[in-house]
């Protein structure tokens, strides 16, 4: 293996459409969060960056469903990411933003060059256009069914069930998120990166040279460049993202071509906060460059940004790209959209203190090699089985019987007392901090972790077979070696803990007051504890989780999804009979609104003013501001129930009700008059 001197570790940008939760997490920030604390923690030169990633179409649609501009969304989960970030010990040295100039900057500077050394293609061409809401219906902006597998809801730009990268003009039967409506073809300019003239390099580069990437990721590569590449867009017709430099106007670039280039922002945020230079890090040949990614981001990250770099020339390639499968939880697809999630500031809310708990089952279960599943009964049984009674026990014992028999002062060696047992524990000090290493260079941070916890149920074995508490008034001296090996074991343990649950690092280093400058090396020692030193009291390590606690969240899971099918089976479900009187109660007729306005500081409610006929016009309050926008419903003809009790909504007297069919999905739509009747008309 080639040596390095600096490692550039980057985490893939979230963006800044939600919050983070347990997939990411367990998917790219834990991974690469132990790979960049275990690099340190050797010594080597480490730069691990990341950030939110602003721009594209995800944005811009939670601006629209939310009533607020993008730039408000982004900095609201900016914030809220970059702090459940920090509160799970995840040690970027950098969370940058792509709405930052600093970054419009970098990628306006990599875009011109590339299209000054004419390295992109300008190509006028038929595309998808919304013609309600006149816009352009770039990648997720379109729904349809995808060419591959079938799958209805497949996104403009890719298919998230079979994981097919598409354009919006793939997909059969496409239909705009914005209007509903079915897009027509309209012309327009846009630059191109003509990724198939970088096949040969690609070939060369990934499927010669990259034989040692993980399968999952060699394999994704293999069939794309197996397939022929294409010229690919790097322009859209947007008014959010980064001003393409191109001649004409309205131009952004397309979000994927200015995320990637957020790392390089990034580490120059870094530079210029701390006075370093970020040239280094992604200019050294020397420089080794890995990206964390989940499945989703591989070809982004290994065909076209280095399509990209290649094209510009003056960055390093990644070394490696360890991308990992989906996390599921509870048996389903984890779902931002139906709120099936666990949200990592949210654990951080309901479990104070348990940071590494959950770093810990995350890393433990992560899905490295295929799709993983996280349940919180796994989460209760992996703290309670694990964490408590392996890990927390050992260590427990040992301070609290170094306090109760030698006044908590670290026992001599007493090497004359020593046992073949304690070969045993001795060799495997000296064998793990190898074991550990080899596993998290290999990525295969599950494994590491398992080798750490081996060790320390090692610890707790020992401590059981050699029963000190039996021996201490027969044979004190044989207690002084046994707890003196069992707490150099223990310092071990708080070095090798650190990439994977620095918090407990911290706690255990604190007991055994041992310098915190403790560093990898050190590891496999068995001097790291000296003798006659005075231990700090013990404190818990960890605390076994009730089964309320789990109860409470599975129970708040089930409440999200039961809400929607109990709605929609209420309202479903066959009525009970009713006679023709009760019908002739409801006094229908047709209406025709003339005026509508937003209700304001409510996200739901429509105002509207309906003429009735014969110059009579009625004030309804309408729950669809989330369905239609106040100026395109103008002139059209409803059905109101007119002698239902007026009631007061925010402040506004509601004199009667419009009639709205509603589908499966939530869609609404207004139960409307076939042809053109007279406001005043009735129903029957
Ligand atoms: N924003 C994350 C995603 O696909 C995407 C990663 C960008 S990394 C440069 O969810
Ligand atoms: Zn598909």
């Amino acid at each position: 293996m080639a040596s390095f001197k600096r490692y550039t570790i980057t985490a893939a940008l979230p963006y800044a459409n939600g919050p983070v939760h347990i997939g990411h997490l367990a998917g790219v920030y834990i991974p690469a969060d132990i790979y960049a604390r275990y690099l340190r923690s050797k010594g080597e030169d480490v730069l691990y960056v990341c950030g939110s990633d602003e721009h594209g179409v995800p944005i811009t649609l939670r601006a629209k469903a939310e009533g607020i501009k993008p730039q408000d969304v982004v900095d609201k989960y900016h914030g809220i990411i970059e702090k459940a970030f920090s509160g799970l010990g995840i040690s970027m040295d950098v969370y940058h933003r792509t709405s930052d100039r600093l970054h419009h900057e970098t990628a306006t500077d990599f875009f011109k060059k590339l299209y000054e050394n004419g390295k992109l293609i300008e190509k006028e061409s038929e595309q998808l256009y919304d013609a309600k809401e006149e816009q352009f219906l770039a990648d997720r902006y379109v729904i349809g069914e995808c060419p591959k597998c079938g799958n209805k809801e497949a996104y403009g730009d890719q298919c998230e069930k079979c994981g097919t990268s598409l354009s919006p003009k793939e997909l059969i039967n496409p239909v705009s998120k914005l209007s509903g409506e079915k897009p027509v073809m309209r012309s327009t300019k846009h630059w191109y990166l003509p990724l198939d003239q970088y096949e040969t390099f690609l070939k060369e580069w990934i499927l010669e040279g990259h034989k040692d990437w993980k399968s999952n990721v060699y394999g994704q590569c293999k069939s794309w460049i197996d397939q022929g590449l294409q010229p690919r867009a790097v322009t859209r017709d947007l008014d959010w993202g980064v001003k393409a430099p191109v001649p004409e106007d309205g131009k952004v670039m397309y979000v994927w071509f200015d995320a990637p280039i957020g790392y390089i922002s990034a580490t120059r945020q870094w530079a210029k906060d701390n006075n370093k230079a970020w040239e280094p890090y992604w200019q050294s040949e020397d420089t080794k460059l890995v990206h964390f990614i989940g499945k989703d981001n591989i070809v982004f990250h290994c065909v076209i940004f280095p399509a990209m770099i290649k094209a510009h020339g003056d960055y390093i390639l990644p070394e490696n790209v360890p991308a990992n499968e989906f996390l599921n939880l509870e048996n389903d697809k984890i779902s931002t959209s139906r709120n099936w999630a666990v949200w990592a500031h949210e654990y951080l809310e309901d479990f104070p203190g348990k940071e590494d708990v959950l770093r810990y089952v995350l890393c433990a279960n992560a899905p490295e090699s295929k799709d993983n599943d996280f349940t919180w009964k796994d989460f209760q049984a992996r703290n309670n089985n694990e964490l408590v009674a392996i890990l927390g026990n050992f260590v427990n014992r040992v301070i609290v019987l170094s306090h109760k028999y030698f006044n908590g002062l670290v026992p001599s060696d007493r090497k004359e007392k020593s046992e073949s047992i304690d070969d045993e524990l001795l060799a495997a000090i000296e064998l793990y901090p190898e074991k550990i290493s080899k596993a998290i260079e290999q990525y295969k941070f599950r494994e590491g972790l398992q080798e750490f916890m081996n060790l320390a149920r090692a610890g707790n074995k020992y401590l059981t077979d050699t029963e000190p508490w039996k021996i201490f008034k027969t044979d004190s001296e044989r207690v002084e070696r046994i707890l003196h090996l069992c707490l150099q074991l223990i310092a071990n343990l708080s070095i090798m803990a650190e990439p994977f649950m620095p918090f407990s690092s911290e706690k255990l280093k604190g007991m055994l007051a041992l310098d915190i400058g403790l560093k990898w090396k050190d590891a496999g020692r068995t001097d790291l504890v000296k003798a006659g030193i005075q231990l700090q009291k013990a404190v818990h390590l960890f605390a076994k989780i009730e089964d309320g606690a789990i109860e409470a969240q599975i129970e708040r899971l089930r409440a999200t999804q039961n809400n929607k099918v109990d709605e929609k089976a209420v309202s479903k479900k066959q009525k009970p009979m009713i006679q023709f009187d009760d019908f002739t109660k409801l006094d229908l007729k047709i209406g025709t609104i003339a005026e509508a306005e937003k209700m304001p500081k409510a996200d739901k409610l429509l105002i509207l003013k309906v003429g009735m006929g014969e110059g009579a016009q009625r004030t309804i309050v309408s729950g669809i501001a989330e369905h239609y926008s106040p100026e395109e419903i103008i002139g059209k003809q409803v059905v109101v129930l007119t002698n239902l009790e007026p009631r007061k909504l925010r402040g506004v007297l509601s004199e009667g009700m419009v009639l709205m069919a509603e589908d499966d999905k939530g869609k609404l739509s207004f139960v409307s008059p076939e042809s053109v009747m007279d406001s005043g008309s009735i129903v029957r």
